[in-house]
């Protein structure tokens, strides 16, 4: 009843470094310039790893390090290497490193401006890889999700990525768009294969490996589905589906029946306790005969009403309006209000006639 994760907690500028390390320091000078301007006022973030035992509540800090600012500084993701180790997605410095935990060393990096160009992904360097996801898989490589190019990635241990292993190709939507927590099946489960959050495409997607190519096998979405940001194989090949704007956490079977479903507010991920980390001894979508829902009747009129808005304004207004605001209460409210300018205009219209 032991749980691992990673936080991020934001701090008071007072509670902040009054220098940073230098590795700490962007490469790009004007961004620099401006932490260091900023710094007497803007808080930072300490982002860390820890342990927690569920029967006694006793926490235990494995590892932390804190990085300037507050937005695309805080680290979404850190998985376990080995007892010492930890892999962490850098999403500051847009690069993955392994980090000693006992010393404090760092003892491996990877850092994205070896692969992607600067005209990539979001604005460099301030937010340019969004780096949100890195996996340790059992042939040694790490599987680095980098939302702002719509891809994932796959680095050998020697530093580099695995040319023909990519998945997903920036701005081509049909296949990734700005994804979190890939989840990696391999081959003795039926992989290899890769269960993805598709989350602007507001969808939950797998992909498989044959013949040196990719190709998706299993996608799951209902009306109610907005920007979906983890989805875990379990080993009794059910999905665990975290469905972030929707605001719920539910399960479903291989018909694609969702078997439970609970309402939390604004959940980024979850995991089935017991089951090992994320998709650990789930089979693919082929292994387990896995059928696909991409919506019925209703849910494709809900699809097609919210289609009306471009995703990433409807997430935003999602993000901004309270937790159990739905899409049918945000439409409910739009149509309050124009209703409520149009009747208000008629009836001054009509005094003034009078
Ligand atoms: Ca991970
Ligand atoms: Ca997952
Ligand atoms: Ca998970």
């Amino acid at each position: 009843m032991t749980v691992e994760y990673m936080y991020a907690d934001h701090l008071e500028p007072s509670a902040c470094p009054d220098t940073w390390n230098t590795s700490m320091r962007r490469v790009d000078a004007t961004i620099w310039q401006q932490y260091e301007d900023a710094r007497s006022s803007e808080a930072c973030t300490r982002n860390g790893y820890e342990r927690v035992n569920l029967t006694t509540g006793e926490v235990t800090q494995v590892w932390s390090e804190i990085t300037p600012g507050k937005e695309a500084t805080r680290y979404h993701d850190a998985d376990r290497l080995n007892e010492t180790h930890l892999a962490v997605a850098d999403i500051y410095l847009d690069r993955v490193f392994v980090v000693n935990t006992s010393s404090g060393e760092t003892e491996w990096t990877w850092n994205a401006s070896s692969a992607f160009d600067r005209e990539s992904g979001g604005p460099y360097p301030e937010d340019w890889t969004h780096i949100n996801d890195v996996e340790v898989l059992d042939d040694g490589r790490i599987m680095v999700s980098a939302r702002n190019q719509d891809r994932v990635v796959f680095l050998n241990r020697s530093g580099g990525i695995d040319k023909g292993w990519t998945l997903g190709t920036e701005d081509d939507y049909s296949v990734l768009y700005e994804q979190h927590n890939p989840d990696y099946i391999p081959a003795e489960r039926g992989g290899p294969a890769a269960i993805v959050a598709d989350s602007e495409n507001n969808r939950v997607v797998e992909y498989q490996r044959t013949n040196g190519t990719w190709n998706r096998t299993w996608t799951w979405r209902d009306g109610r589905m907005q920007w979906p940001r983890d989805a875990d194989r379990l080993p009794n090949g059910h999905t665990l589906i975290t469905d972030s704007n929707g605001n719920r956490v539910f399960e479903v079977n291989e018909r694609g029946d969702v078997v439970w479903s609970v309402n939390i507010a604004f959940p980024y991920e979850a995991e089935r306790i017991g089951t090992g980390d994320e998709s650990t001894g789930g089979p693919s979508a082929t292994q387990a005969t896995l059928q696909s829902r991409t919506g019925g009747l209703g849910d494709r009129l809900q699809i097609a009403i919210k289609q009306i808005l471009p995703g990433k304004y409807l997430n935003g207004l999602m993000y901004i309006t309270p937790p159990w605001m739905g899409l049918a209460e945000l439409l409910e409210l739009v149509v309050l209000l124009v209703g409520g300018v149009v009747w208000g205009t008629t009836e001054i219209v009509w005094w003034y006639r009078r």
